[in-house]
């Protein structure tokens, strides 16, 4: 019977590979007193455990030794105040650490960190000692002797790839993380877009398979969705929050490693699952097939402030339709009719309902009669028009001033690949230029959760400091680069 712990042991059979590095940083030694901080750069971005040896100089230490410890991702977050910050998000996320050594000693700190930088302050020690033997184990699943660079003339594209393909390393974990430093867990959106980038990178199917059989095991919320997040450490648990677009974005995730594997396996065992969530979100439609607002956090998007997004998640239903249909299609399922009739009518009632053929632009009451790109890209994703009219548009609102603009990564993917599906494939280029080249010119190791060129201290979350710098849903620029030999 396929329950909570078939899905369970089927996951953990798919348990993948660790491999693992010693980064030494560019300090080997150095004699420290009261006050002093020294600064380790491990040179890269990394993912793991930190340790260090300290030792008596000239007199025993006399007294305990205090070190204040701060890891950042980048030296902004070193040079950040972590006292300051008071906002929503826990601020243990930030990674700091105060120890108390009584004797010198070798010292493994026994939590796992994300950082290229690291601080360490002596808060107190009575005689002068010395720091050595410095060493940061790091760890990933992404295997990196099968990845091959790029085939790309450009040289910007090309230093995209390699920092897309280290932020997906970094994310690669037992599982496929969101980000390594936060929340460090398993998200159905990140999952998706890490899902596809590893089929054209490392290929570590396993981590794929675990990940999808990790949802399965889940708990439904009362409308039936999947969670949309799943803890791993130290033991399963399902995730509180049932996004609909998350709950789609399971059942794409199933047609692509389908599409990319072509193992019917797999397939069969959350097949059932699937359907669930299509019928589920079917549940929420109105008579006139148009979905109906649901109390909670029923859609997420993007993390654009004050976003109406219904027209948006709308398009993913549809989105998922066309592959689901798709899937059912190639491995001979009959139902695969009944999904894709069900597809043309929810189409066309999005063109009738939900499109304004004066302003000619997805506008409408559902979403207050606001003007976002993000309805308008996940209109075109799900087929509701295309063509010039749809190219006109994408342009029109890309441009526009006035018209809310994606904030994440995550969201910025989906415009790319609305332009690559209507044969934009310059325009595409540029932006993936602008917005995952933009975050290159500020130094970027790994691609960060969220970024808007002209507003370097955005954070979803009111607090720049808490966002996450190596984020599984920007990695995607290697999937394009590679996908379309760009
Ligand atoms: C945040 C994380 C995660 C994302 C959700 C919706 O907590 O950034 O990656 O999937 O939001």
């Amino acid at each position: 019977m396929k329950n909570k712990k078939f899905f369970l042991s089927k996951a953990q059979d798919n348990y993948p590979k660790l491999y693992y590095k010693d980064i030494k940083p560019d300090i080997t030694e150095i004699a420290v007193s009261t006050g002093d901080s020294i600064l380790l750069d491990l040179g890269e971005h990394a993912v793991g455990h930190f340790s260090f040896a300290f030792d008596n100089v000239n007199d025993f230490i006399d007294a305990p030794v205090r070190l204040i410890i701060k890891f950042g991702e980048d030296m902004r977050e070193i040079e950040d105040d972590f006292s300051l910050y008071k906002e929503g998000l826990s601020k243990t996320w930030l990674q700091e650490e105060i120890i108390n050594l009584d004797y010198p000693q070798k010292t493994i700190l026994p939590r796992r960190y994300a950082c290229r930088y690291i601080k360490i302050t002596i808060d107190k020690t009575n005689k002068p000692i010395k720091l050595f033997d410095f060493c940061f184990r790091a760890s990933t699943s992404a295997d990196v002797s099968v990845l091959k660079p790029a085939e790309t003339a450009d040289a910007l594209l090309s230093k995209i790839d390699l920092v897309a393909t280290n932020t997906l390393k970094e994310c690669m974990q037992s599982f496929f993380e969101d980000g390594p430093k936060r929340d460090r867990r398993l998200w159905t959106g990140d999952l998706r877009l890490e899902a596809l980038t590893n089929y054209y990178t490392f290929q570590n199917l396993e981590i794929t398979r675990r990940c999808l059989y990790l949802f399965a095991a889940g708990d439904c919320d009362k409308l039936g969705f999947l969670p949309s997040y799943i803890y791993e450490t130290p033991y399963y648990f399902s995730g509180s929050a049932h996004i609909a677009d998350y709950a789609l974005l399971f059942v794409v995730t199933v047609c692509d490693y389908y599409k990319h594997i072509g193992d019917t396996g797999v397939v069969n065992d959350l097949i059932s699952i699937c359907k669930s969530q299509l019928e589920s979100f079917r549940n929420t439609l109105d008579e006139n097939l148009i979905v109906t607002r649901q109390e909670g956090w029923f859609a997420f998007i993007d993390w654009c402030p004050g976003l109406e997004n219904l027209t948006a998640l709308q398009g993913v239903y549809l989105y998922t339709l066309e592959h689901f249909s798709e899937l059912l299609k190639s491995i001979g399922d009959e139902e695969h009719e009944k999904y894709s009739i069900h597809l043309s009518e929810v189409r066309n009632a999005c063109k009738k309902y939900l499109y304004d053929e004066n302003k000619h632009a997805f506008i409408n009451k559902l979403d207050k009669g606001q003007f976002n790109v993000h309805s308008q890209v996940w209109m075109i994703l799900g087929g509701v028009i295309d063509g010039e009219e749809a190219k006109k548009l994408l342009v029109s609102c890309l441009d526009n001033k006035n018209a809310k603009q994606p904030v994440t990564p995550y969201m910025r993917h989906y415009v790319t690949e609305a332009l690559f599906k209507l044969n934009m494939r310059n325009k595409a280029v540029q932006y993936i230029k602008t917005f995952w080249g933009g975050m290159l010119e500020h130094g970027a190791d790994t691609f960060w959760e969220a970024y808007i060129p002209e507003d370097l201290d955005f954070s979803p979350y009111d607090n720049r400091t808490i966002n996450s710098l190596c984020h599984a849903w920007s990695c995607t620029p290697s999937y394009f680069i590679r996908k379309y030999g760009l």
